[in-house]
């Protein structure tokens, strides 16, 4: 480090931060861990990131190899039946349409709750509003995001009693900055035993013109098991030709989204980027979304030119970790902004030519370290750990100093 700290000062910032009379070690050190210090990607929610950048359910799965059985999964939920928005604005049948959420302050009053399935569900009380919004549909879940601890509360069956307590059929609490998955074949407020917010079409995203994470799903028949990252089926149904719980489908790569309006293609584009998780027993090819006023119903309702044929049964299970994690690894670190793409010139899974120039010399020590951000950021520190102490921090980038 010490060879390296004056070289990084004269060839990072040369007179700047780091300049003469500026720059004492400790001081550099407290710029390195600001440097160093992830900047979320995730989708938020009134600020509160949902789940980290390295969650499965923030990942692309475009590239991943097909599921063995996908045919005849896609046969199974049937190819001629059409996607569906399960969401829009106003009402159907006297209640708003699709799952509601709603955010309370940390300071929100908790009320007991009691679960039917009490011994699959984290026990109460829950910062539940007496003017919760309740799915309108026979599920009637309730999601609630405590935004001051970062902490998502979900409730299935949820039902009010007259002295302001709730009963509800299953309740699962997640801490929305870890990727720890529930206990392995607990249920969750969804049959899949995970979370149903992050897989939510949302008003808010599609106007922004991307969804950056994977959707939620329903299908008639699911197979009696679960695929990472679930927790649980809910079937008695055993032939390989029923996809189980946790499921990750996709839009095909080749399907034409032209003739769609920007909403739709907005989704649909998400559906091929990120795909969408099978989570319950439900209507075919039945796509979740929270209900917003804003939403136009019409054109919603394009989505059923879609074919369940158009859709493929992805196998992610190259990007798991644990089993008992939701953290997904990447397959390779992408390019630095300007530059190629990295490359790792011995395989071993490192990779030392940063700017992917095809020489290894100290503009690839500068450019690392000028984004440790985004290494942090992207999930890439696997490929960047030179010391081999499963950390990416400042010492891996004196060890491809010490290596040129
Ligand atoms: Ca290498
Ligand atoms: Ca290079
Ligand atoms: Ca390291």
């Amino acid at each position: 480090m010490a060879t390296l700290v004056p070289a990084l000062r004269e060839r990072v910032t040369p007179g700047g931060l780091f300049g003469p009379g500026a720059c004492c070690a400790p001081l550099f050190l407290l710029l390195l861990v600001a440097v160093l210090t992830p900047v979320s990607a995730a989708p938020t929610i009134d600020g509160v990131s949902l789940f980290p950048d390295s969650s499965i359910w923030n990942k692309p799965i475009d590239h991943l190899p097909l599921a063995i059985d996908s045919a005849s999964y896609t046969a199974t939920i049937g190819a001629a039946k059409t996607l569906r928005a399960d969401f829009g604005s106003g009402t159907w049948d006297g209640g708003p349409i699709g799952i509601p959420f709603t955010t309370v302050p940390g300071g929100q009053p908790k009320v007991p709750i009691e679960f039917e399935y009490a011994d699959e569900s984290d026990p109460g009380p829950y910062p539940i509003p007496l003017d919760a919004p309740r799915e309108w549909g026979s599920d009637h879940h309730i999601l609630v995001i405590d935004r001051d601890h970062a902490l998502l509360y979900e409730v299935y069956a949820a039902e009010q009693q007259a002295d302001g307590h709730w009963h509800a059929g299953s309740g699962a609490v997640f801490n929305l900055g870890s990727n720890a998955l529930r206990s392995s074949s607990w249920t969750s407020a969804d049959a899949a035993g995970l979370p149903i917010l992050p897989g939510l079409v949302r008003y808010e995203e599609v106007a922004s013109g991307e969804i950056a994470h994977a959707l939620r799903f329903t299908a008639p028949e699911t197979r009696r098991a679960f695929v990472w990252p679930a927790r649980h089926f809910a079937s008695s149904l055993t032939a390989s030709r029923y996809p189980a719980m946790g499921q990750r489908f996709r839009l095909k790569a080749d399907y034409d989204l032209s003739g769609f309006s920007p909403e739709c293609r907005t989704i649909l584009q998400a559906l091929k980027t990120y795909g969408m998780v099978l989570a319950d027993n439900g209507s075919p090819w039945f796509l979740s979304g929270a209900p917003d006023p804003r939403w136009d119903n019409d054109r919603l309702r394009e989505l059923q030119r879609v074919p369940g044929s158009a859709f493929e049964a992805v196998d992610v299970s190259s990007l798991m970790v644990d089993p008992d994690s939701g953290e997904a690894r990447s397959a390779a670190p992408g390019p630095f902004p300007g530059y190629s793409s990295p490359c790792d010139r011995d395989r071993d899974g490192l990779y030392e030519d940063v700017n992917g120039n095809g020489r290894l010399d100290f503009a690839d020590v500068v450019l690392l370290f000028n984004h440790a951000d985004l290494v942090a950021r992207s999930g890439w520190e696997s490929f960047y750990d030179f010391n081999h102490n499963r950390r990416f921090d400042f010492a891996d980038i004196v060890a491809l100093f010490g290596g040129l």
